[in-house]
């Protein structure tokens, strides 16, 4: 009998202890791009978005309407005197790399959601917005993002387009 509770108990100990190591491991870093899109490709862009960024620590457009399914070129313009970039993810994403660059503010970095942009240059990211809902972007210099550097883009739900995206989901090889 007592032998029999101690089993038990192991039992549920060491299962216990595999689920949470799924648990963790099954998000392992990189980007959720199902959340916020994919990388768009040039051909299917179906609008020219123009984005000016200011050492006043803002975007000119940081409330952007797009629909679902949409692939936008972002035309991000720094016209200030220090380095700007634009970054797009989800709020949990932002915040993760943010820390990360007040940790190291001269890391450089670059992916298919971002562009970081020197004073006087522009810049362009190409983005297809494949999931309706907010996507959030944000400038992640250090300092930047706290000073209220941010915006949002509203995806628009389109019929027909939820069928759409899940190629470019399944090829992802997100595992759960
Ligand atoms: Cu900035």
């Amino acid at each position: 009998m007592t032998n029999h509770l101690r089993t038990a108990t192991l039992a549920f100990a060491l299962s216990a202890v595999s689920a949470l190591t799924f648990a963790a491991g099954s998000h392992g870093g990189g980007h959720d791009e199902v959340a916020i899109g994919q990388p768009g490709k040039t051909a299917n862009v179906s609008r020219t978005i123009n984005i000016d960024m200011t050492d006043n620590m803002r975007f000119s457009s940081a409330d952007i309407a797009v629909k679902q399914g949409e692939t936008i070129r972002f035309v991000v313009k720094n016209s200030g005197k220090i380095k700007h970039e634009m970054v797009l993810g989800t709020p949990k994403e932002l915040k993760e790399h943010y820390a990360m660059m007040m940790k190291m503010p001269e890391m450089e970095h670059a992916d298919a959601n971002m562009v970081t942009v020197a004073p006087g240059k522009t810049g362009e990211v190409v983005w297809q917005f494949t999931k309706a809902g907010k996507v959030d972007f944000a400038c992640l210099q250090p300092g930047h993002y706290d000073a209220g550097m941010k915006g949002l883009v509203t995806v628009a739900e389109t019929a027909g387009a939820t069928g759409a995206a899940p190629k470019a989901g399944a090829a992802a090889g997100h595992k759960h």
